[in-house]
């Protein structure tokens, strides 16, 4: 990484986002491990919304903003035109939602994993359709409240394991990473800048106006998620060799649940169940990583 490129913003005040939303510290590490040298693909998100408020922009970088399903496949594009250019340098960095991932444009991220093609794609996850009204996605976990999952019908499916389906496709570098660890995150992201072919970074994007939080909160739950290993920090390489990022402490995940309000209508036995499938997932996780 480049010394310019840690001291440069390239996202700057003026942004849309709501108060303590995620995205911006998401986007801007993520920018600021990349650098200048980047194409970023959005779709319609949040992102979206944050990003591209015309005529005015915060982000300093050329933006191509492209429909929900088509983030992979806008990408591979780029890089392909690129690559006839004769441009090998510049990174293209795909920062797309998990309705953009997990559900509608899953089939061009498989695509693009199948193909191996040479860009970044970084999922950030607020576990909802948030730009469109808390709607529940594939990627809402059990229990929760969302604006289709009410009270009396909260999210009953288990939430889709992303990292598994892209590992699946064995591309050569896939990480999980967090903005409470703002150094792994940006290490992540400059791993994945200097590997070559397909790579994903897959990161928490706490959400205080869906999950039902204070704004202030949202660095915390973040650490809480990993900490309490609902959200395991690790990487993948080629699919198949797992690396554990940071060691968690074990706290309860209630810990973490009890501060949001999207999980105020659980049931008795509910905190417990959700305990017991974060030690079954976390131990799956451990055997991954002991099996190489
Ligand atoms: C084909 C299509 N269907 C639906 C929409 C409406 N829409 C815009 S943003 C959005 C939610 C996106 O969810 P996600 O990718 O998780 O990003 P977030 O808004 O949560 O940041 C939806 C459903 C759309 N723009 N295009
Ligand atoms: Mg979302």
């Amino acid at each position: 990484m480049k010394a310019k490129d840690l001291l440069e913003e390239y996202l700057v005040s003026g942004h849309g986002a709501c108060p303590g939303c995620a995205m911006p510290v998401i986007t801007r590490n993520s920018l600021h491990a990349a650098g200048q040298n980047t194409i970023t693909v959005i779709t319609a998100s949040c992102l979206g919304t944050i990003l591209c408020t015309f005529p005015f922009s915060p982000i300093k970088i050329t933006t191509y903003a492209t429909p929900f399903a088509s983030a992979a496949a806008a990408a591979s594009g780029i890089k392909a035109a690129l690559d006839m250019q004769g441009n090998t340098q510049t990174t293209v960095l795909a920062i797309v939602g998990d309705g953009g991932t997990f559900d509608i444009g899953l089939q061009a991220l498989s695509a693009a994993a199948e193909r191996n093609d040479d860009f970044i794609y970084l999922c950030y996850d607020n576990e909802a359709y948030m730009n469109t009204g808390i709607q529940r996605s594939s990627a809402t976990p059990w229990g929760a409240w969302t604006t289709t999952t009410p009270p009396a019908n909260l999210k009953s499916q288990p939430k889709k394991d992303i990292m598994e389906i892209v590992a699946a496709h064995r591309v050569p570098y896939a990480a999980t990473a967090s903005i409470a660890y703002p150094e792994d995150f940006e290490r992540k992201i400059q791993r994945a800048k200097e590997t070559r072919g397909f790579k994903f970074i897959y990161t928490l994007s706490p959400c205080p106006v869906g999950w039902r939080f204070p704004s202030e909160l949202t660095i915390r739950l973040a650490r809480l998620a990993v900490q309490t290993k609902a959200f395991p920090l690790y990487e993948v390489e080629n699919g198949e060799r797992y690396i554990l990022s940071v060691e968690p402490e074990a706290i309860p995940v209630s810990e973490y649940l009890r501060p949001q309000g999207r999980f105020a209508f659980l049931r008795e036995g509910d905190m417990e169940r959700i305990q017991e499938n974060v030690e079954r997932e976390w131990e799956r996780l451990m055997r991954r990583m002991e099996a190489y």
